[in-house]
């Protein structure tokens, strides 16, 4: 069955208890195989909002990629997420981003596989690579781990 991973973010509301609540609600999509730990993580990008708190989940699912991500935009709008309020990138109840499905290179106008930032973030990297080191990137043709790697240590510096 494919693997698909998911990273979570809150930073509103009771973080931590809205995430394990998301995972609860990830037992309708599929299998869930692992849970990193969360992490409170500074925001990157728009950085006039709260702090984080980032995880990231492991589960195989029956469910095609897109019917995948359908349900899991359920799953914010049912922990309050609005998406036609407030700043795009801003504080938000529930963020639930599909990174990888299996080694699937994707993209529609809905979704793009692997996600197109995902080897850039750490609040992504650190939880996932906890749970699944060598989950392979398809298009970089690198683990996660050795995307963090990358990360700590760049091949240029200035
Ligand atoms: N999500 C964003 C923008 N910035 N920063 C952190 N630390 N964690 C996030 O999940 C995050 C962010 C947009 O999705
Ligand atoms: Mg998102
Ligand atoms: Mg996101």
């Amino acid at each position: 069955m494919p693997l698909a991973a998911i990273a979570l973010g809150s930073n509103l509301g009771d973080r931590k208890a809205t995430l394990a609540d998301a995972i609860r609600s990830l037992v309708s999509v599929g299998r869930v195989v692992a849970v990193s730990p969360w992490i409170e993580t500074e925001p990157v990008g728009y950085t006039d909002q709260p702090e984080f708190v980032n995880g990231a989940a492991l589960i195989e699912t029956e469910l095609p990629p897109e019917l995948l991500l359908q349900k899991l935009l359920q799953i914010e709008r049912d922990h309050g997420r609005d998406r036609s309020h407030g700043i795009q990138k801003g504080p938000r109840t529930l963020d639930l981003d599909l990174l990888l499905y299996a080694d699937t290179v994707l993209e529609t106008p809905e979704l793009t596989l692997p996600h197109p930032e995902m080897h850039r973030r750490r609040f992504v990297l650190e939880p996932l690579a906890a749970i699944a080191p060598e989950m392979s990137h398809p298009l970089l043709h690198r683990t996660v781990g050795q995307l963090l790697q990358e990360l700590d240590a760049p091949a240029y510096t200035s």
